[in-house]
């Protein structure tokens, strides 16, 4: 694949820099995807936007937690990819870089990436639904029972459908999507809001927009440039 003049001098010229990430930037590190091969996940018959929504949670936290702790003992073996390891060095790269992603696997920290926007979430923390208060499970940590502070249940420190963001999280994404020159899209299938209405935020403040991604998604028509293709072949190929 040909890297386009234009987006090679954008890449090479930027200070500002933005990159959103979806499922697609983990599926190389064996992580499925949500819509991966046009249908979308199911656990135990139940679409992942069902499991994974406020209302379950009210009605049934226990199959909630069975539905994270599969997925947290699924990825505990995964590691990094390229594309992972190339948008880390892009924080050294640019003297103004954020990265925002929708993942709640934990591997761009893995990576080495530091100051990871995570709008969904995280997997590998639990909060106490009352308190607030955080419990840290990576690399096995039990969770308590119960919180420690007040006694309530816990539950995984992720956003579900109908849940509002982490506090302060979009706003942030928003504020430097405003202010880049360069928006990276990789890996999204940009259908999930308020995470999709980033790029747009970006391209409307005149940033040079790019997406990342073997398909065409809601978000190409937006785009300046669309690499069509598999982030861990494809990122690397913007080194000059
Ligand atoms: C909220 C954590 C306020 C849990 C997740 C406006 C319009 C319509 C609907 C809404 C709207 N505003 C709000 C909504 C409702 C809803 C929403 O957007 N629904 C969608 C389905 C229409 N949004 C919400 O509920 C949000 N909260 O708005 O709060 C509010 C409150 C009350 C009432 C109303 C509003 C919260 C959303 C967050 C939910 N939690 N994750 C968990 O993980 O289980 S979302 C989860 O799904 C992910 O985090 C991600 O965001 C999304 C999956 O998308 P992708 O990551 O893009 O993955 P996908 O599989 O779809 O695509 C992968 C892509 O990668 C593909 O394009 C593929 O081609 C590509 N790919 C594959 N291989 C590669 C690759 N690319 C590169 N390289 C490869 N190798
Ligand atoms: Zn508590």
């Amino acid at each position: 694949m040909q890297i386009p003049s234009e987006l090679r001098r954008r890449f090479a010229e930027a200070r500002r820099v933005l990159v959103l990430t979806g499922a697609g930037v983990s599926a190389e590190s064996g992580v499925p995807t949500f819509r991966g091969g046009g249908n979308t996940a199911v656990w135990k018959g139940l679409p992942f936007d069902v499991i994974s929504s406020a209302e379950m949670l009210e009605r049934n936290l226990p199959a909630v937690w069975e539905w994270f702790d599969y997925r947290r003992d699924f990825i505990e073996s995964l590691t990094p990819n390229a594309a992972h390891h190339e948008i880390a060095l892009w924080q050294e790269r640019f003297p103004e870089f954020t990265l925002v992603t929708q993942n709640i696997d934990g591997l761009h920290q893995k990576a080495g990436s530091r100051d990871v926007i995570e709008l969904h979430g995280n997997i590998w923390r639990a909060r106490c639904i009352a308190c607030r208060s955080f419990y840290d499970m990576a690399s096995g940590k039990k969770r308590p029972e119960a919180c420690l502070e007040c006694g309530d249940p816990l539950r995984p420190d992720v956003v579900l459908f109908g849940e509002l963001l982490p506090p302060g999280a979009f706003e942030r994404a928003a504020e430097r999507a405003a202010s880049c020159e360069l928006c990276i899209v990789i890996g999204t299938s940009g259908l999930v809001y308020p995470a999709a209405g980033l790029p747009e935020i970006a391209k409307s403040a005149g940033a040079f927009l790019c997406e990342v991604n073997p398909e065409p998604t809601p978000l190409s028509r937006l785009c300046d440039e669309v690499l069509m293709g598999k982030a861990g072949e494809i990122l690397q190929l913007l080194r000059s």
